[in-house]
């Protein structure tokens, strides 16, 4: 396992060279919608019939087959972005890589939530439209997996993602191990046990084949996925405070959030800041966390469906705050478009939550 000097984890990131992104100052007149009919449903607008995400577990059997086939698919279909991401190989790979250039710009500032949330429904356009897939992205909904991280379900060799990686010592921090991980290498069982992984770790765009790691770390839920916490996250008032409780803080090991817990808890390649797209399980967990986003949006529509805030560069840079008209950049992936865009599910991405 490559061992590098800094950490680029999601736990603890040492501090990039930042170049300035130009961030729109303007500001749009907003107009919020409210549930109209009463059902609780504010997620109408431009989209008439939304696409149904549900949890993991809410799949019939065949619909998890279906699933997995389809990431499969988007694993054997060709990459289109090997002018940017020379060790693509595959769509699958696109998409990675795409997350990758983006990755300094989009953590731990208030473009976070936005961000991901376009990158998901892009994601989720592809495999549905390239790869036959006919629902939504399922969301990975973690707070059923506290007591028993291992145990859970998501794990499952036949009707899951697989599970731990076999155990490697990990001493010190590098890019995919935190020390005190159970697992740590190759992960041997499940539809993805043999994959290859083509780029990364960190932000290598370079061909550099491995294998799909992880490592078991269930502190993380413990501490971060109880009710009391997820109340904790979910009752903030703000915007920028709620972002930054579930997102977690950079270079805080003692509030990664349930952000970095997803990703911590996972550990191996999900642990990588740049690369953890490696793992088809990012998907599973940023639906949850959009999810999360959503809801806390849905306790006081009017107020919070268009509400922004947060820093447009992270780490020690100073940068102007965010607004509506940031543009949110996925490179070759899709159309560039501004936050204002993505701010209800229910308008041009067109999805909704069961
Ligand atoms: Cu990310």
């Amino acid at each position: 396992m490559k061992t590098i000097s800094f950490s680029t984890a999601f736990l603890l990131i040492a501090g990039l060279a930042s170049t300035g992104l130009g961030a729109p100052t303007t500001s749009r007149h907003i107009v919020a919608r409210g549930d109209d009919n009463g059902d609780g449903d504010y997620s109408y607008g431009t989209c008439s019939s939304p696409i149904v995400r549900k949890e993991w577990r809410a799949l019939t059997t065949e619909q998890k087959s279906d699933y997995i086939d389809a990431v499969k698919c988007m694993m054997a279909l060709p990459a289109i972005d090997t002018a940017n991401v020379p060790g693509a190989v595959s769509r699958f790979d696109d998409f990675q890589g795409g997350h990758i250039l983006a990755t300094e710009f989009i953590h731990y500032v208030g473009q976070f939530l936005p961000w991901h949330r376009y990158f998901v429904s892009v994601y989720e356009k592809a495999i549905r439209e390239e790869c036959g897939w006919t629902l939504g992205q399922p969301y990975w909904d973690w707070t059923q997996d506290y007591q028993d991280w291992p145990g859970s379900e998501i794990w499952d060799p036949t009707t899951g993602f697989g599970g731990n990686g076999v155990y490697v010592d990990c001493p010190e921090v590098t890019v995919t191990c935190l020390p005190g991980g159970t697992g740590g290498g190759c992960i041997t069982d499940g539809p993805f046990a043999n994959i290859t992984v083509h780029i990364g770790p960190a932000d290598s765009l370079d061909r550099n084949d491995h294998c799909l790691s992880r490592d078991f770390h269930s502190q993380f839920p413990e501490q971060y996925f109880t009710p009391s916490a997820m109340n904790a996250t979910m009752s903030l008032p703000t915007f920028d405070g709620f972002r930054q409780s579930l997102e977690g803080l950079l270079n805080d090991v003692d509030h990664i959030g349930q952000h970095g817990s997803g990703h911590g808890g996972t550990g191996g390649t999900m642990v990588d800041l740049f690369s953890s797209p490696g793992d088809p399980l990012f998907y599973l967990h940023h639906g949850q966390l959009d999810r999360l986003w959503w809801q806390w949006q849905n306790m006081n529509i009017d107020e919070r469906l268009y509400e922004i805030a947060g820093p447009t560069r992270n780490y020690t840079v100073a940068s102007p705050n965010v607004t509506l008209d940031y543009m949110l950049d996925v490179g070759v992936l899709a159309d560039q478009v501004p936050i204002y865009d993505v701010m209800n599910i229910g308008g041009s991405l067109c999805y909704t939550y069961e």
